[in-house]
């Protein structure tokens, strides 16, 4: 090709630079590789995780893994899933899970996390917890020293019955972190409905969040909160791609 015929220069000797979807497609792969024929597998939601759809895809395509069955934790998933071929089943059916493998938006260095900037905490979180293995893949921009503390947003699934009730209790409740709530909207300017017909309210925090256990509580105890993005204690291992490799923190 016309490429090969250049000459070398120390730009073409260079490491190739890395994009955001090059590191979420190694923390895939690196997940998949924790996945086994037979196993009955949670599949996760976000562009991370799709990666990790797409290669059991591939896997299960080349006969490399036979006999899996998935549960995707949101509709795009279970869409992408059935496209490729995948097995699929529901809690309903199969209430106990070999491996989940999903996406975060923080992992903390206890490696608790927030979840659900896509909107699909409350299946996540059910599937995930009826999950023996529940493996995180980020790329190490979600790493955070305290949860909340991204400065981006740490979502609530309410009913849609008095939902500002809700946004003002939730808000009022982490007042001592400055905590900003809002209605999540989609691109139409209409409120955003998750797959369970809810929706979600968004918690900005200005400094993290100071027990996460007992805001976890907190939160859940407010009739009409569905469920929230506060994913702790469930984490088995947490792969994190990033520019220097991949590395595997084990709980
Ligand atoms: C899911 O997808 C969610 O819990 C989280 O909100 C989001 C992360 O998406 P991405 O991998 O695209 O950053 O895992």
């Amino acid at each position: 090709t016309l490429r090969s015929h250049r000459p070398f220069s120390v730009k073409a000797l260079s490491a190739p630079v890395l994009t955001q979807d090059d590191l979420k497609k190694l923390a895939a792969d690196k997940a998949v590789e924790y996945v086994r024929s037979g196993m009955v597998l949670g599949l996760g939601t976000g562009s991370t995780a799709a990666f990790v759809v797409a290669k059991l895809g591939e896997l299960l395509k080349s006969g490399q893994l036979t006999d899996i069955v998935g549960v995707p934790t949101s509709k795009r998933t279970e869409e992408q899933a059935r496209g490729l071929g995948i097995p699929l089943s529901v809690l309903d059916d199969h209430p106990k899970l070999d491996l989940a493998i999903d996406g975060a938006d923080e992992v903390d260095p206890n490696l608790d996390l927030v979840k659900g900037r896509g909107g699909a905490l409350l299946r996540e979180k059910m599937v995930e917890a009826a999950s023996d293995k529940f493996v995180v893949v980020v790329d190490d921009t979600k790493l955070v020293d305290g949860l909340g503390g991204s400065g981006l947003a740490m979502p609530v699934e309410v009913v849609q019955f008095c939902w500002k009730y809700n946004l003002v209790r939730l808000q009022e409740l982490f007042k001592e972190e400055g905590c900003e709530a809002k209605l999540r909207l989609n691109d139409s300017g209409k409120p955003y409905v998750t797959d369970n017909s809810n929706y979600i309210v968004d918690l900005y925090f200005k400094t993290p969040i100071k027990d996460g256990p007992a805001a976890g509580k907190e939160i859940s105890a407010f009739e009409g909160v569905v469920e929230h993005g506060l994913f702790l204690d469930m984490t088995t291992a947490v792969i994190i791609a990033g520019k220097s490799g991949v590395e595997v923190k084990n709980k």
